[in-house]
């Protein structure tokens, strides 16, 4: 039976092997729930990129939109910043565009995990799509959480749980501790998922940005629920 495991920070991920995995990067807050957006939006491909450098360089080279977040704040001199809003807004057009991406922690942490067989975008938005990739690929997956500079981040562990709970007559997810805490933290926050994530550091550090409708907005689960992105060459499709 494949397993689920679950990495908390990127940091850690020398101590894994994922040669042969699936690995499902997360950044609730919000780099992968805003790559999921963008391409349930018509976005044509992502390119993920660690450095604003890339990120412009990228642009030029491609013709594409631009959006790059810096410790929660668009930075200077993008197309967007990193809210799922910027592609939801009627006004600017996204269909049909290409994107490239440059987050503080969510696109550095893909960049990193590029050795998996397999890379796709995992958010709330898309757990369907998700749970249902790593179910058809029959492999070990690992969820490769984003955290923030580092350190342990409570939204990507419980959706580590929810993938974990999704999955659970299919994967063994009682073999990590790390998936059992995850799974232990979803069963505690699912009810009340907003209320529940309402005391971790990044919520109070995107409510002080006047960003809570992006935390709401990035609880909702399934809204794209047939969007997975996934790198293929050197890009998300
Ligand atoms: O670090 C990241 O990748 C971002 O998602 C952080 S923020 O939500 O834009 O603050």
């Amino acid at each position: 039976m494949p397993k689920l495991d679950i990495c908390f920070s990127p940091e850690l991920l020398p101590l894994y092997d994922l040669r042969g995995k699936v690995a499902v990067i997360v950044d609730i807050l919000r780099a992968s729930s805003t790559i999921v957006t963008a391409l349930g939006e018509g976005v044509s491909h992502v390119f993920p990129v660690a450095s604003l450098e890339e990120c412009t360089a990228y642009g030029q080279q491609h013709d594409c939109l631009t959006a790059a977040e810096r410790d929660g704040l668009p930075a200077a001199g993008f197309d967007l910043g990193n809210s799922p809003f910027g592609f939801l807004d009627a006004n600017r057009v996204v269909r049909g565009r290409a994107l490239t991406i440059s987050t503080t922690n969510g696109t550095a942490a893909l960049r990193r995990s590029l050795a998996a067989e397999a890379v796709v975008v995992g958010a709330f938005l898309n757990l369907a799509a998700v749970a249902e990739f790593a179910r058809a690929q029959g492999r070990d997956v690992l969820v490769v959480c984003a955290g923030w500079k580092g350190q342990f981040c409570l939204e990507d562990t419980v959706f580590g749980g929810a993938l974990a709970e999704r999955l659970s007559v299919a994967f063994d997810v009682r073999s990590s501790d790390a998936t059992l805490a995850a799974l232990h933290l979803w069963q505690q926050g699912k009810t009340d998922l907003a209320g529940y994530l309402l005391q971790s550091a990044h919520v109070r550090r995107l409510n002080s940005l006047e960003a809570s409708q992006d935390f709401e907005f990035c609880l909702r689960i399934d809204s794209y629920a047939e969007v997975l992105p996934r790198w293929q060459d050197d890009r998300l499709v």
